[in-house]
């Protein structure tokens, strides 16, 4: 499990402003209202209570004050244990929080107290990465010429798959269900075999010349996009940390990318765990 570093948190208040004028840009939602239409819940002043657990690496700078962050961020009412592991966790329910949040090494999750639901954050990461590219539209430096009667672009339908683990293979089975033309990638060539016997995706052949308007990177490894598959104005959408893309290319093609290091998936968790809404 690639675990975060106080490094890569550093930047993690700007990029998730950032990153939710971009998804707006892209999608026409806020990454709040995405959240709501996608899991039909709404948050109703839940306190949220995070607990910081010794297990493992251990406890990780600024993680969980990242977390705290992100729940005020978006209006919610939010503490850090004093107390850490089981005493916080005591701690959090006699201080009243409705939802808790904890991470070791394996495994980060919300759980509601009040309604029993459970998220995990590898699913809820790779759901909404995901979404996210399947709601953007584009004019892939085609313009109008490419648009067809929706006001979609050819291509708009097809999506780059990079990385078939715990994050990637939840956002595969989101693409499928959002009806998009899936194409799959993973250096662990026995990986690719497994999804492809398994999903209705494709194998992506790295030695061919097929381009993509949207791709998503679930990889621990930098520079993973390859620059002969992407068009201008391509939209990656990559919770891969580091960065799959470069800089030099993120200018050279007009990229949009859509990357923040744990709040985006941090808001689809507690949406899991909300109570459902009408409309
Ligand atoms: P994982 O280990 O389950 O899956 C990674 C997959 O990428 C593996 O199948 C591996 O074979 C493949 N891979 C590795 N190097 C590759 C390369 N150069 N090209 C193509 N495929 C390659 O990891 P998991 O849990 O899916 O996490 C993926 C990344 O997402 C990690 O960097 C993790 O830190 C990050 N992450 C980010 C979050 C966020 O909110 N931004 C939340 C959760 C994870
Ligand atoms: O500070 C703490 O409470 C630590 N126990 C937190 C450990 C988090 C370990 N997991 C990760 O770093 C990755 C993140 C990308 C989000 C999910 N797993
Ligand atoms: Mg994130």
């Amino acid at each position: 499990m690639a675990l975060l570093t106080p490094e890569d948190l550093a930047n993690m208040t700007n990029a998730l402003i950032e990153n939710d004028r971009l998804i707006t840009e892209l999608t026409g939602l806020s990454l709040a209202g995405l959240c709501r239409d996608i899991y039909k819940t709404a948050p109703k002043n839940e306190k949220i209570g995070i607990i910081p657990i010794t297990a493992g690496g251990g406890i990780i700078g600024s993680f969980s004050e990242s977390l705290l962050f992100t729940a005020r961020h978006f209006g919610m009412d939010g503490f850090i244990t004093k107390n850490t592991d089981v005493a916080g966790y005591y701690e959090a329910v006699m201080k009243g929080a409705d939802i808790i949040l904890m991470a070791d090494d394996l495994a980060y999750i919300a759980q509601n107290l009040r309604n029993g639901k459970i998220s995990h954050n590898q699913i809820c990461t790779g759901r909404i990465y995901a979404e996210i590219l399947c709601r953007a539209k584009s004019d892939g430096g085609k313009g109008a010429a490419g648009k067809k009667a929706d006001g979609a672009n050819d291509g708009d339908n097809e999506v780059l798959v990079i990385g078939l683990g715990k994050v990637g293979t939840p956002a595969l089975e989101t693409f499928i269900k959002g009806g998009q033309d899936v194409y799959v990638f993973d250096v662990d060539s026995n990986r690719v075999d497994e999804i492809v016997s398994k999903y209705p995706v494709k194998k992506y052949d790295p030695a061919g010349s097929k381009t993509f308007l949207k791709i998503f990177e679930a990889t621990p490894c930098a520079g993973t996009i390859p620059e002969k598959c992407l068009l201008q104005g391509s939209m990656i959408s990559t919770p891969g940390i580091p960065c799959c893309i470069s800089d030099e290319l993120i200018e050279k093609y007009g990229v949009r990318v859509v990357q923040e290091p744990l709040g985006i998936g941090t808001l689809s968790m507690l949406y899991g765990v909300f109570d459902e809404v009408k409309g």
